[in-house]
């Protein structure tokens, strides 16, 4: 087993959709070659903002049943929910008495989910990073999957963990490496081309679920919004058009390809042509793990029993480490 240590992290805020795939979960699934991975369903991430306690948990199922039939690999690696290791709230108290105000000032992720209502957000949310750091050191993790937006908080966790070795004159936490996937797809809603898809869209018709069935992909992609213009020659020709740049990039990272390949076939040609080829090839990608994700699903004990399993293995790695933390602190052990 290799040595150097990956930890990820997904939020059972909904159901996984394709953004997470492609910008996520298939990197997971190749990162399990060369690393010793550990995969983490953060749901105390996810009550930063308010859930429903029902569709937390199935949510939680849900998020394990997609990342076992998108091809995690639970018995090599370690797959489990962040709440079931208590090492990662430990750790978090003392990492919120680490970190400086102004450093989570700074945080723009935080800014850009609170807008102008930040005092209506709960603090949870305001120290989330901290948690973060916790999720990862706990394991002394050596790498983390990044993708744009979550570089800052990764410096953070770097920052968390170079101020504690100072205040506590140790050598305790190495620095963390962000492992960038080589073609990170940012996807975008299907409804504004400026905005993430993301599972916790108030709009169905904004994003494809990884359990979406054919026909509910077809008729999300024929109402995905777009222009009247055909399709450009070149992906520069693009930059004034979200939407349409949004569905081809979609096209282009599932066929492992780039934008402007895509756009060779496609040079000229409306969207009612391009908006079915597309829908046949995220047909052919996400409907099959979906099928299967549904199939495990139906037996929640075999889920359960692997997040169980997972978070037995993972407690035996962070808890040695959060106590040694602890003692460093000054904690009576
Ligand atoms: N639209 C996206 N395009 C590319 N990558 C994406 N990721 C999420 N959305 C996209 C990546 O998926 C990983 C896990 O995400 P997460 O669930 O921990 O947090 P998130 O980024 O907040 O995902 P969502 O779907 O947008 O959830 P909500 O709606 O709850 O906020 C991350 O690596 C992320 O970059």
């Amino acid at each position: 087993m290799p040595t150097q240590r990956v930890f990820s992290g997904i939020q059972p805020s909904g159901i996984p959709q394709l953004g997470n795939y492609l910008g996520a979960i298939r990197h997971w699934v190749r990162l399990q070659s060369d690393y010793s991975c550990l995969f983490c369903l953060v749901d105390m991430h996810a009550i930063t903002v308010w859930q429903n306690p029902e569709e937390l948990r199935h949510h939680t199922l849900t998020q394990a049943a997609v990342l076992l039939a998108s091809g995690i690999d639970a018995q090599k690696h370690i797959l489990f929910n962040q709440s079931a290791v208590f090492a990662h709230a430990r750790l978090g108290w003392i990492f919120n008495c680490i970190t400086r105000l102004g450093w989570l000032n700074r945080m723009t992720q935080f800014k850009d989910k609170t807008g102008k209502d930040r005092e209506n957000y709960s603090s949870g949310l305001y120290v989330y990073p901290n948690l973060m750091a916790a999720d990862i050191l706990a394991y002394k993790a050596t790498h983390v999957p990044v993708g744009e937006d979550q570089k800052q908080h990764l410096e953070l966790t770097n920052d968390i963990a170079q101020k504690f070795n100072h205040d506590y004159s140790v050598a305790f936490f190495p620095q963390v490496k962000p492992l960038i996937p080589p073609t990170a797809a940012r996807i975008m809603s299907l409804r504004d081309g400026t905005k993430k898809m993301s599972k916790s869209d108030p709009s169905s018709q904004s994003r494809i679920d990884l359990t979406d069935d054919a026909d509910t992909i077809r008729l999300k992609i024929r109402r995905a919004k777009t222009d009247t213009a055909p399709l450009p020659d070149h992906s520069n020709d693009l930059t004034e058009r979200p939407e349409a740049k949004n569905l081809v990039s979609i096209y282009a990272a599932l066929t492992n390809t780039t934008i402007d390949h895509v756009l060779e076939t496609y040079q000229g040609k409306g969207f009612s042509v391009f908006k079915e080829d597309l829908t046949e090839v995220v047909i052919n990608a996400i409907v099959p793990i979906g099928q299967e994700a549904i199939r495990l699903l139906k037996n929640e004990t075999y889920l359960l029993e692997i997040l169980r399993n997972g978070a037995d293995r993972a407690s035996t790695l962070a808890n040695p480490v959060v106590s040694e933390v602890e003692k460093i602190v000054g904690f009576l052990s």
